[in-house]
Protein backbone atom coordinates (compact mmCIF):
# COMPACT_ATOMS: atom_id res chain seq x y z
CA UNK A 1 0.00 0.00 0.00
CA UNK A 2 2.53 2.52 0.80
CA UNK A 3 5.01 1.08 -2.34
CA UNK A 4 1.81 2.59 -4.54
CA UNK A 5 1.18 5.78 -2.54
CA UNK A 6 4.81 6.33 -3.12
CA UNK A 7 4.59 6.02 -7.03
CA UNK A 8 1.37 7.81 -6.98
CA UNK A 9 3.31 10.73 -5.58
CA UNK A 10 6.43 10.89 -7.17
CA UNK A 11 6.71 13.66 -9.18
CA UNK A 12 8.16 14.36 -12.90
CA UNK A 13 11.17 16.35 -12.97
CA UNK A 14 11.20 19.69 -15.10
CA UNK A 15 12.91 20.03 -17.97
CA UNK A 16 15.18 22.58 -18.71
CA UNK A 17 12.53 24.38 -20.98
CA UNK A 18 10.03 24.10 -18.75
CA UNK A 19 11.87 26.11 -15.90
CA UNK A 20 11.96 29.87 -15.07
CA UNK A 21 15.52 31.70 -15.94
CA UNK A 22 16.56 31.55 -12.74
CA UNK A 23 15.86 27.48 -11.58
CA UNK A 24 17.40 26.54 -15.38
CA UNK A 25 20.55 28.40 -14.67
CA UNK A 26 20.80 26.55 -11.18
CA UNK A 27 20.52 23.47 -13.00
CA UNK A 28 22.97 24.62 -15.61
CA UNK A 29 25.65 25.03 -13.18
CA UNK A 30 24.59 21.80 -11.69
CA UNK A 31 24.91 20.04 -14.85
CA UNK A 32 28.58 21.37 -15.54
CA UNK A 33 29.47 19.81 -12.44
CA UNK A 34 29.37 23.28 -10.12
CA UNK A 35 29.08 23.40 -6.15
CA UNK A 36 26.23 24.77 -4.72
CA UNK A 37 27.40 27.27 -1.61
CA UNK A 38 25.04 28.50 1.34
CA UNK A 39 24.79 32.26 -0.13
CA UNK A 40 23.86 30.95 -3.66
CA UNK A 41 19.81 31.49 -4.65
CA UNK A 42 18.28 27.71 -5.15
CA UNK A 43 15.17 26.62 -5.48
CA UNK A 44 13.08 25.85 -2.28
CA UNK A 45 12.66 22.11 -3.07
CA UNK A 46 16.10 21.58 -3.08
CA UNK A 47 17.06 23.29 -0.01
CA UNK A 48 14.19 21.31 1.69
CA UNK A 49 15.28 17.95 0.35
CA UNK A 50 18.53 18.88 1.22
CA UNK A 51 17.44 19.56 5.07
CA UNK A 52 15.67 16.11 5.63
CA UNK A 53 18.36 14.33 3.51
CA UNK A 54 21.43 15.15 5.80
CA UNK A 55 19.02 16.08 8.46
CA UNK A 56 17.79 12.28 8.18
CA UNK A 57 21.56 11.37 7.78
CA UNK A 58 23.03 13.57 11.08
CA UNK A 59 20.16 11.49 13.21
CA UNK A 60 21.45 8.44 11.83
CA UNK A 61 24.85 8.72 12.84
CA UNK A 62 23.87 9.60 16.28
CA UNK A 63 21.05 6.95 16.87
CA UNK A 64 23.18 4.66 15.38
CA UNK A 65 25.57 5.45 18.10
CA UNK A 66 23.09 3.05 20.38
CA UNK A 67 23.98 -0.39 19.45
CA UNK A 68 27.34 -0.36 19.54
CA UNK A 69 27.46 1.83 22.74
CA UNK A 70 25.52 -1.30 24.28
CA UNK A 71 29.00 -3.50 24.07
CA UNK A 72 31.30 -0.84 25.15
CA UNK A 73 31.44 -2.31 28.62
CA UNK A 74 31.25 -5.93 27.35
CA UNK A 75 33.78 -5.74 24.41
CA UNK A 76 35.94 -8.92 25.11
CA UNK A 77 39.11 -6.90 25.43
CA UNK A 78 40.83 -3.77 26.76
CA UNK A 79 41.83 -3.37 22.84
CA UNK A 80 38.63 -4.36 21.36
CA UNK A 81 37.03 -1.58 24.02
CA UNK A 82 39.41 1.02 22.94
CA UNK A 83 38.18 0.53 19.29
CA UNK A 84 34.71 0.59 19.51
CA UNK A 85 34.87 3.67 21.96
CA UNK A 86 36.72 5.28 19.49
CA UNK A 87 34.27 4.32 16.87
CA UNK A 88 31.36 5.54 18.91
CA UNK A 89 33.03 8.67 18.89
CA UNK A 90 33.83 9.21 15.28
CA UNK A 91 29.42 8.43 14.83
CA UNK A 92 29.06 11.28 17.12
CA UNK A 93 31.54 13.82 15.33
CA UNK A 94 29.78 12.78 12.28
CA UNK A 95 26.48 13.57 13.18
CA UNK A 96 27.82 16.97 14.27
CA UNK A 97 30.05 18.08 11.07
CA UNK A 98 25.95 17.18 9.41
CA UNK A 99 24.19 18.95 11.43
CA UNK A 100 26.47 21.95 10.70
CA UNK A 101 26.32 21.25 7.12
CA UNK A 102 22.24 21.38 7.74
CA UNK A 103 22.37 24.65 9.90
CA UNK A 104 23.51 26.09 6.45
CA UNK A 105 20.40 25.70 4.51
CA UNK A 106 19.11 27.99 7.84
CA UNK A 107 17.35 25.06 9.94
CA UNK A 108 18.59 24.78 13.48
CA UNK A 109 20.65 22.29 15.07
CA UNK A 110 17.43 22.13 17.84
CA UNK A 111 14.54 21.96 15.21
CA UNK A 112 15.83 18.92 13.67
CA UNK A 113 16.77 17.27 16.74
CA UNK A 114 12.86 18.12 18.32
CA UNK A 115 11.66 17.03 14.59
CA UNK A 116 13.76 13.67 14.94
CA UNK A 117 12.20 12.95 19.07
CA UNK A 118 8.80 13.60 18.10
CA UNK A 119 9.17 10.72 15.53
CA UNK A 120 8.35 13.72 12.58
CA UNK A 121 12.05 13.68 10.98
CA UNK A 122 13.56 9.62 10.30
CA UNK A 123 16.69 8.03 10.87
CA UNK A 124 18.30 5.09 8.91
CA UNK A 125 16.03 1.93 9.40
CA UNK A 126 19.36 0.00 10.06
CA UNK A 127 19.25 1.43 13.55
CA UNK A 128 16.19 -0.16 14.80
CA UNK A 129 17.56 -3.99 14.89
CA UNK A 130 19.33 -5.18 18.32
CA UNK A 131 22.97 -6.13 18.38
CA UNK A 132 22.35 -9.56 20.53
CA UNK A 133 25.84 -10.77 20.60
CA UNK A 134 29.75 -9.52 20.02
CA UNK A 135 29.55 -10.82 16.54
CA UNK A 136 27.02 -8.22 15.99
CA UNK A 137 30.03 -5.65 16.35
CA UNK A 138 31.88 -7.67 13.60
CA UNK A 139 28.50 -7.28 11.22
CA UNK A 140 27.94 -3.52 12.02
CA UNK A 141 31.27 -2.34 11.14
CA UNK A 142 31.73 -4.44 8.13
CA UNK A 143 27.98 -4.77 6.64
CA UNK A 144 26.28 -1.29 8.34
CA UNK A 145 29.52 0.59 7.54
CA UNK A 146 30.19 -1.11 4.67
CA UNK A 147 26.83 -0.04 3.04
CA UNK A 148 27.33 3.46 4.59
CA UNK A 149 30.37 4.07 2.76
CA UNK A 150 28.90 2.59 -0.13
CA UNK A 151 26.55 5.24 -0.22
CA UNK A 152 28.76 8.20 0.98
CA UNK A 153 31.87 7.64 -1.31
CA UNK A 154 29.59 8.85 -4.26
CA UNK A 155 27.76 11.67 -2.04
CA UNK A 156 31.71 13.55 -1.86
CA UNK A 157 30.82 15.01 -5.12
CA UNK A 158 27.51 15.83 -4.56
CA UNK A 159 25.88 19.28 -5.52
CA UNK A 160 26.10 20.84 -2.39
CA UNK A 161 29.10 22.28 -1.37
CA UNK A 162 29.09 22.04 2.73
CA UNK A 163 27.34 18.51 2.16
CA UNK A 164 30.39 17.05 0.09
CA UNK A 165 33.42 18.44 2.12
CA UNK A 166 31.62 17.14 5.36
CA UNK A 167 31.20 13.49 3.21
CA UNK A 168 35.14 13.64 2.59
CA UNK A 169 36.35 13.56 6.62
CA UNK A 170 33.91 10.77 7.27
CA UNK A 171 34.15 8.15 4.54
CA UNK A 172 37.67 8.52 5.57
CA UNK A 173 36.37 7.80 9.01
CA UNK A 174 33.71 4.86 8.21
CA UNK A 175 36.53 2.82 6.25
CA UNK A 176 38.44 2.58 9.42
CA UNK A 177 35.21 1.43 10.85
CA UNK A 178 34.34 -1.26 8.25
CA UNK A 179 37.94 -2.92 8.52
CA UNK A 180 38.17 -2.57 12.20
CA UNK A 181 34.31 -4.46 11.44
CA UNK A 182 35.53 -7.12 9.22
CA UNK A 183 38.61 -7.90 11.42
CA UNK A 184 36.39 -8.83 14.38
CA UNK A 185 34.42 -11.28 12.02
CA UNK A 186 37.99 -12.63 11.06
CA UNK A 187 38.45 -13.51 14.74
CA UNK A 188 35.10 -14.87 14.77
CA UNK A 189 34.84 -16.89 11.74
CA UNK A 190 38.28 -18.33 12.44
CA UNK A 191 37.77 -18.51 16.25
CA UNK A 192 36.21 -21.98 18.10
CA UNK A 193 33.04 -23.24 16.17
CA UNK A 194 30.78 -21.50 19.12
CA UNK A 195 32.56 -18.39 17.89
CA UNK A 196 31.93 -19.34 13.93
CA UNK A 197 28.50 -19.55 14.97
CA UNK A 198 28.36 -16.22 16.32
CA UNK A 199 29.79 -14.88 12.98
CA UNK A 200 27.06 -16.69 10.77
CA UNK A 201 24.21 -15.64 13.08
CA UNK A 202 25.02 -12.10 13.20
CA UNK A 203 25.29 -12.25 9.03
CA UNK A 204 22.11 -14.20 8.87
CA UNK A 205 20.93 -11.13 10.96
CA UNK A 206 22.07 -8.55 9.45
CA UNK A 207 22.30 -9.13 5.55
CA UNK A 208 18.56 -8.09 4.81
CA UNK A 209 18.50 -5.10 7.50
CA UNK A 210 21.83 -3.72 5.13
CA UNK A 211 20.44 -4.09 2.02
CA UNK A 212 17.30 -2.40 3.09
CA UNK A 213 19.62 0.58 4.00
CA UNK A 214 19.91 1.54 0.73
CA UNK A 215 16.22 2.64 0.24
CA UNK A 216 13.22 1.37 -1.29
CA UNK A 217 13.64 -0.30 -4.82
CA UNK A 218 13.83 2.18 -7.95
CA UNK A 219 9.94 2.25 -8.77
CA UNK A 220 9.08 2.88 -5.60
CA UNK A 221 11.64 5.64 -4.61
CA UNK A 222 9.73 8.97 -4.24
CA UNK A 223 13.00 11.44 -4.40
CA UNK A 224 15.43 9.51 -6.67
CA UNK A 225 14.32 11.26 -9.97
CA UNK A 226 15.00 14.69 -8.86
CA UNK A 227 17.63 13.95 -6.10
CA UNK A 228 19.75 12.87 -9.02
CA UNK A 229 19.07 15.18 -11.47
CA UNK A 230 19.93 17.63 -8.26
CA UNK A 231 22.83 15.57 -7.84
CA UNK A 232 21.84 15.75 -4.09
CA UNK A 233 22.02 11.90 -5.09
CA UNK A 234 24.46 10.41 -7.23
CA UNK A 235 23.00 7.17 -7.70
CA UNK A 236 20.26 5.43 -7.98
CA UNK A 237 19.05 2.67 -4.94
CA UNK A 238 19.40 -0.36 -6.36
CA UNK A 239 22.45 0.53 -8.37
CA UNK A 240 24.04 1.18 -4.93
CA UNK A 241 22.61 -1.95 -3.53
CA UNK A 242 24.02 -3.90 -6.40
CA UNK A 243 27.31 -2.35 -6.11
CA UNK A 244 27.27 -3.61 -2.25
CA UNK A 245 25.95 -6.97 -3.03
CA UNK A 246 28.77 -7.78 -5.38
CA UNK A 247 31.71 -6.45 -2.89
CA UNK A 248 30.50 -7.90 0.05
CA UNK A 249 29.48 -11.61 -1.28
CA UNK A 250 33.18 -12.76 -2.02
CA UNK A 251 34.51 -11.28 1.50
CA UNK A 252 31.24 -13.69 3.06
CA UNK A 253 33.31 -16.44 0.82
CA UNK A 254 36.81 -15.70 2.36
CA UNK A 255 35.35 -15.41 5.59
CA UNK A 256 33.92 -18.95 5.22
CA UNK A 257 29.99 -17.72 5.58
CA UNK A 258 27.07 -18.08 3.80
CA UNK A 259 25.13 -15.35 2.93
CA UNK A 260 21.70 -16.58 3.74
CA UNK A 261 19.99 -15.89 0.34
CA UNK A 262 19.35 -19.37 -1.49
CA UNK A 263 18.66 -17.61 -4.14
CA UNK A 264 21.90 -15.91 -4.51
CA UNK A 265 23.91 -16.79 -7.82
CA UNK A 266 27.16 -14.86 -10.17
CA UNK A 267 25.32 -14.01 -13.27
CA UNK A 268 27.66 -14.67 -15.95
CA UNK A 269 25.86 -12.16 -18.69
CA UNK A 270 25.10 -9.22 -15.95
CA UNK A 271 28.58 -8.93 -14.49
CA UNK A 272 26.99 -9.07 -11.09
CA UNK A 273 25.01 -11.41 -8.43
CA UNK A 274 21.62 -12.19 -8.87
CA UNK A 275 20.36 -11.30 -5.53
CA UNK A 276 16.55 -11.73 -3.32
CA UNK A 277 15.30 -8.86 -2.35
CA UNK A 278 14.69 -7.41 1.02
CA UNK A 279 11.38 -7.86 2.60
CA UNK A 280 9.99 -4.65 2.30
CA UNK A 281 6.49 -4.92 4.14
CA UNK A 282 9.11 -5.28 7.02
CA UNK A 283 10.83 -2.45 5.83
CA UNK A 284 7.89 0.24 5.22
CA UNK A 285 6.93 -1.02 9.17
CA UNK A 286 10.36 -0.44 10.60
CA UNK A 287 9.95 3.31 8.70
CA UNK A 288 6.58 3.41 10.34
CA UNK A 289 8.14 3.10 13.67
CA UNK A 290 7.27 -0.71 14.27
CA UNK A 291 11.05 -2.05 14.05
CA UNK A 292 12.18 -4.43 17.01
CA UNK A 293 13.83 -1.94 18.69
CA UNK A 294 12.05 1.91 17.59
CA UNK A 295 10.98 2.56 20.75
CA UNK A 296 14.14 1.88 22.86
CA UNK A 297 15.88 4.13 20.57
CA UNK A 298 13.05 6.97 20.64
CA UNK A 299 13.39 6.49 24.15
CA UNK A 300 16.85 6.84 24.54
CA UNK A 301 17.59 9.67 22.39
CA UNK A 302 14.57 11.28 24.51
CA UNK A 303 16.20 10.65 27.60
CA UNK A 304 19.50 12.19 26.47
CA UNK A 305 17.57 15.09 25.63
CA UNK A 306 16.22 15.83 28.94
CA UNK A 307 19.00 14.57 31.30
CA UNK A 308 20.89 17.23 28.80
CA UNK A 309 18.69 20.61 29.80
CA UNK A 310 21.59 21.29 32.49
CA UNK A 311 24.13 21.49 30.23
CA UNK A 312 22.43 23.38 27.44
CA UNK A 313 21.33 25.79 30.11
CA UNK A 314 24.39 26.04 31.26
CA UNK A 315 26.39 26.64 27.92
CA UNK A 316 23.74 29.33 26.96
CA UNK A 317 24.22 31.36 30.18
CA UNK A 318 28.18 31.09 29.63
CA UNK A 319 27.47 32.79 26.33
CA UNK A 320 25.30 35.53 27.03
CA UNK A 321 27.75 36.37 30.23
CA UNK A 322 30.95 36.27 28.00
CA UNK A 323 28.68 38.21 25.11
CA UNK A 324 27.23 41.01 27.87
CA UNK A 325 30.90 41.57 29.34
CA UNK A 326 32.18 42.02 25.65
CA UNK A 327 28.96 44.82 25.15
CA UNK A 328 30.51 46.30 28.10
CA UNK A 329 34.25 46.48 27.51
CA UNK A 330 32.99 48.38 24.04
N1 LIG B 1 15.94 4.20 6.51
O1 LIG B 1 12.67 8.17 -2.22
P1 LIG B 1 13.64 7.44 -1.35
C1 LIG B 1 25.47 5.20 8.84
C2 LIG B 1 12.93 6.84 3.32
S1 LIG B 1 24.76 6.46 7.99
C3 LIG B 1 14.99 5.10 6.80
O2 LIG B 1 14.49 6.42 -2.01
P2 LIG B 1 15.92 9.17 -0.86
C4 LIG B 1 26.77 5.45 9.57
C5 LIG B 1 13.30 8.16 2.68
O3 LIG B 1 13.84 9.05 3.63
C6 LIG B 1 23.24 5.78 7.36
N2 LIG B 1 14.29 5.76 5.85
O4 LIG B 1 14.50 8.50 -0.53
C7 LIG B 1 26.86 4.55 10.71
C8 LIG B 1 11.95 8.60 2.15
O5 LIG B 1 11.12 9.02 3.23
P3 LIG B 1 10.58 10.57 3.42
C9 LIG B 1 22.40 6.85 6.86
C10 LIG B 1 14.60 5.49 4.57
O6 LIG B 1 16.18 10.20 0.16
C11 LIG B 1 27.30 3.25 10.56
C12 LIG B 1 11.34 7.27 1.70
O7 LIG B 1 11.98 6.26 2.45
N3 LIG B 1 22.87 7.31 5.58
O8 LIG B 1 24.91 4.18 8.77
C13 LIG B 1 15.59 4.57 4.21
O9 LIG B 1 15.99 9.56 -2.30
C14 LIG B 1 27.40 2.41 11.67
C15 LIG B 1 11.50 7.03 0.20
O10 LIG B 1 12.85 6.75 -0.15
C16 LIG B 1 22.27 8.33 4.94
O11 LIG B 1 21.35 8.92 5.43
C17 LIG B 1 16.28 3.91 5.24
N4 LIG B 1 17.22 2.99 5.00
O12 LIG B 1 16.95 7.96 -0.67
C18 LIG B 1 26.58 5.03 11.99
C19 LIG B 1 22.88 8.69 3.61
N5 LIG B 1 15.65 4.53 2.86
O13 LIG B 1 11.75 11.36 3.89
C20 LIG B 1 26.70 4.21 13.11
C21 LIG B 1 22.21 9.85 2.94
C22 LIG B 1 14.71 5.36 2.39
O14 LIG B 1 10.06 11.00 2.10
C23 LIG B 1 27.12 2.87 12.94
N6 LIG B 1 20.88 9.54 2.48
N7 LIG B 1 14.07 5.93 3.42
O15 LIG B 1 9.51 10.46 4.47
C24 LIG B 1 20.62 8.99 1.27
O16 LIG B 1 21.50 8.66 0.49
C25 LIG B 1 19.17 8.84 0.88
O17 LIG B 1 18.39 9.67 1.70
C26 LIG B 1 18.64 7.35 0.97
C27 LIG B 1 17.15 7.36 0.60
C28 LIG B 1 19.38 6.47 -0.03
C29 LIG B 1 18.79 6.78 2.38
Amino acid sequence: MYAQMIRSTGSRVKTLEEMDPQERAFQERIDAGGKIEPRDWMPEGYRRTLIRQIGQHAHSEIVGQLPEGNWITRAPTLERKAILLAKVQDEAGHGLYLYCAAETLGVSRDELTRDLLCGKMKYSSIFNYPTLTWADMGAVGWLVDGAAIMNQVPLQRTSYGPYARAMVRICKEESFHQRQGFDVMMKMANGTKEQRAMAQDALDRFWYPSLMMFGPSDENSVHSAQNMAWKIKMNSNDELRQKFVDQTVPQADFLGLTVPDEHLKWNEDRGHYDFSEPDWDEFFEVLAGNGPCSADRMEARNKAWDDGAWVREGLMAHAEKKKSRALAAE
